[in-house]
């Protein structure tokens, strides 16, 4: 470009004549033309560059995930909250998990086995959802509960379509040898000493986890501390969860959209997997009795910020962690995704109770119970 710059040619001369200056603004136009030419060129460029990155982008995601993107609702739609008309019939007839804290087995060894199986079941009045499941349990699988020095034999036999595993974040153990994946149709069995007391999530680790998770493959499971926690009257498990629908369940089952599950757009938010299923089946417990909630948030990813309304964490083991003293009168308390606390509840006074994750977008998905303390007046108010 420069030779055609006159200037660069140009000789020294001691006086400007009139072809010198007819030549200095030519060489000024011509520097602007190049400057204006150049500016294009690169906007050219640059919408080039944009274009071509857009179109490698849905080819990534495609090579990630095949399997499941495939069942990506776009652009997203919410489900959330759509039930039958017939949603207060179906929700009471609805059979709820069974909160109550299952007894401790005997002897040193407690052998659990689990059978994975692909199966639909309700996580809302009306509302089906393909899971796929621990023990032909739903979501979530059992309730494991053992004593502190007791060693757990994990047997889990895959009765599903693909690869699955079991990751107990209650043991100390390499995971690339215990909670390795599954084969359809394989078993596969460990043990680990439960050392640790509290309670701790278990789940499906198998890639990509946020899409097992996602499909109901989480449970709970409480390791007593050998010297136990102070007694109480009643003893609850919940595991908190959401669910990202690719349709809304009704008129067929819906599957997991991993689309929302990234984006965090849940339908669905529940207690022990199903929609506000301890509201129409209150958790029970008598005036100036001591209730125990054993709290796992298995996510995918929302935390639970448990709270109960109208009462206090009067003690509260943060993080599950059963070494350290309780905190007391607390009023709410986070419970990241993938851990656990212990809640101690005294409520004097009848009533109804609720029992929320504070965060209340996921009260309005539908996490949220009660307790019903003695026996109130069945009012509108809940
Ligand atoms: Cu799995």
């Amino acid at each position: 470009m420069a030779t055609h710059n006159p200037s660069t040619h140009r000789r020294p001369r001691p006086v400007e004549t009139e072809s010198a200056l007819f030549a200095k603004v030519a060489s000024l136009l011509l520097g602007l033309l190049v400057a204006v030419l150049g500016f294009f060129a690169l906007l050219l460029w640059a919408d080039a560059r944009e274009s071509r990155d857009g179109a490698a982008q849905p080819a990534a995601a495609v090579d990630a995930a095949p399997a499941i993107d495939g069942n990506v609702a776009l652009p997203l739609e919410s489900f959330a909250g759509i039930v039958p008309e017939n949603a207060a019939e179906l929700a009471k007839a609805h059979k709820p998990y069974d909160a109550t804290l299952p007894p401790i087995p005997a002897g040193d060894l407690v052998e659990v086995q689990m059978t994975l199986k692909d199966m639909t079941v309700e996580i809302a009045p009306g509302v089906e959802y393909n899971t796929w499941a621990f023990d032909g349990h739903g979501a979530p699988g059992p309730i494991i509960h053992v004593r502190e020095g007791q060693t757990v034999e994990m047997t889990l036999t895959n009765g599903g379509a693909i690869p699955h595993s079991i990751d107990f974040h209650a043991a100390r153990i390499a995971p690339d040898v215990a909670f390795g994946d599954v084969r359809p149709g394989k078993s596969v069995s460990y043990r680990f000493k439960a050392e640790d007391p509290g309670v701790f999530m278990y789940h499906c680790g198998t890639k990509p986890v946020l899409a097992h998770i996602a499909n109901g493959m989480y449970g709970a499971i409480i390791v007593q501390p050998k010297e136990g926690l102070p007694a109480v009257d009643n003893e609850y498990v919940l595991v908190g969860s959401e669910w990202y629908l690719n349709g809304d369940g009704i008129k067929e089952p819906a599957s997991l959209d991993m689309a929302k599950a990234r984006a965090r757009m849940a339908d669905w938010v529940t207690f022990n997997g199903y929609d506000n299923q301890y509201v129409t089946h209150p958790l029970t417990a008598k005036p100036g009795e001591t209730t125990r909630f054993w709290v796992v948030a298995a996510g995918p990813t929302n935390n639970v910020n448990f709270h109960v309304v109208g009462g206090m964490l009067d003690r509260a083991w943060v993080n599950s962690d059963l070494e350290s003293p309780p905190q007391q009168g607390v009023q709410t308390v986070v419970v990241p995704a993938g851990g656990g606390a212990v809640f101690d509840v005294k409520i004097d006074d009848e009533g109804f109770y609720p029992v929320v994750s504070h965060a209340f977008a996921d009260v309005d998905l539908g996490q949220v119970g009660l307790l019903k303390v003695g026996n109130p007046k069945d009012s509108a108010s809940h």
